[in-house]
């Protein structure tokens, strides 16, 4: 089932408006934008503590034109199950019920809800939106930080640990759904959203999502700095559905290394990885060369 989409089917109407509490360039209401289009803002939404928290503004206004429900930062999956349960007992189709959390909540500690209810396969859409930090606390390391980036945890040296491949986890969930996105592309993760809607269970997207502030770049360049993730081949799209798993259009080019741009382009415009060492981008290096051959191999096994 393939869903292809085209720039003028996209509704004009904007679900996440204008004078919310974002900083400038912020990813998350990028990401929030394209999802209250693709939902035509008939969508649930379950939203721990983090910045997407604070971000649509305070009690009684907000700037999201849609169901929202904040909750305590473990929470949100065990939350999102209750309420898609209940609908389906009142007979009640009102949309999907998505849980929109940032990568401290997924990757750290809501770690546990959220395999639980992938595990139980519970009906409903959990995007993480990852900004690769605690942002909203002061941009300290999560199990989403890429090796090598100074945060306010890891000031000196940068991040020593790896990633959690929270991707591969959660195929290992045998879930029907798992794809990665990045706000660089909002027609490919548009024509995610629509697909994981079509589908029963539950569904997982990874939002690729850089933090101006968090980062340490200039908030106008957002978007092109999750580009050159792709360009790069720092970031990878792919999509697994219907037991296939294949790497999405944008990324497909990228699997041929000498096609893609050099790392330097992408981590120079970044403030975190200032004065990152030989070494450590030779490492970053050869981790990304890793991530392409589990993903080319993954993608002949779920053929
Ligand atoms: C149980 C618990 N621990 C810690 C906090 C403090 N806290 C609030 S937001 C936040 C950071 C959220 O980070 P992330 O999930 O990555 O989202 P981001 O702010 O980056 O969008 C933390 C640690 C909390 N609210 N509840
Ligand atoms: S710190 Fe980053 S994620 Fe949080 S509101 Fe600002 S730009 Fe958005």
């Amino acid at each position: 089932m393939s869903v292809k989409v085209r720039l003028d089917q996209i509704p004009k109407e904007k679900y996440s408006l204008p004078g919310n509490a974002a900083c400038p360039g912020c990813p998350h209401m990028i990401g929030l934008k394209i999802v209250g289009k693709a939902f035509r803002g008939e969508a649930t939404l379950v939203i721990p503590a983090g910045c997407s928290s604070i971000v649509p503004g305070y009690h009684p206004y907000t700037s999201l034109d849609m169901r929202v429900i904040h909750v305590p930062f473990a929470s949100a999956p065990a939350v999102a199950t209750g309420i898609s349960r209940a609908l389906k007992i009142r007979g009640e189709d009102i949309g999907p019920v998505i849980v929109w959390a940032g990568d401290g909540a997924t990757f750290d500690i809501g770690f546990a809800t959220l395999s639980g209810s992938a595990v139980r396969n519970e009906d409903i859409i959990y995007i993480v939106s990852d900004n690769e930090a605690y942002m909203n606390t002061g941009v300290q390391a999560s199990g989403s930080t890429m090796y090598g980036a100074r945060t306010t945890t890891t000031p000196i040296l940068g991040k020593k640990d790896r990633r959690k491949e929270i991707d591969l986890i959660m195929l290992m969930h045998k879930i029907p759904y798992v794809a990665t996105a990045s706000i660089a592309y909002p027609l490919d993760f548009y024509e995610k959203l629509l697909k994981a809607s079509k589908i029963k269970g539950f569904r997982f997207i990874h939002l690729f999502s850089p933090c101006p502030p968090g980062w340490r770049f200039d908030d106008s360049k957002t978007v092109e700095i999750a580009r050159l993730a792709v360009e790069t081949g720092a970031w990878i799209l792919f999509e697994y559905a219907e037991g296939k798993l294949t790497i999405s259009p944008p990324s497909r080019i990228y699997a041929d290394k000498s096609k893609r741009k050099p790392l330097r382009e992408y981590l120079e415009l970044q403030g975190r990885f200032k004065g990152i060492s030989e070494e450590d981008l030779k490492i970053i290096e050869e981790m990304i060369d890793e991530n392409w051959r589990v993903l080319e191999t993954l993608s002949k096994i779920y053929s």
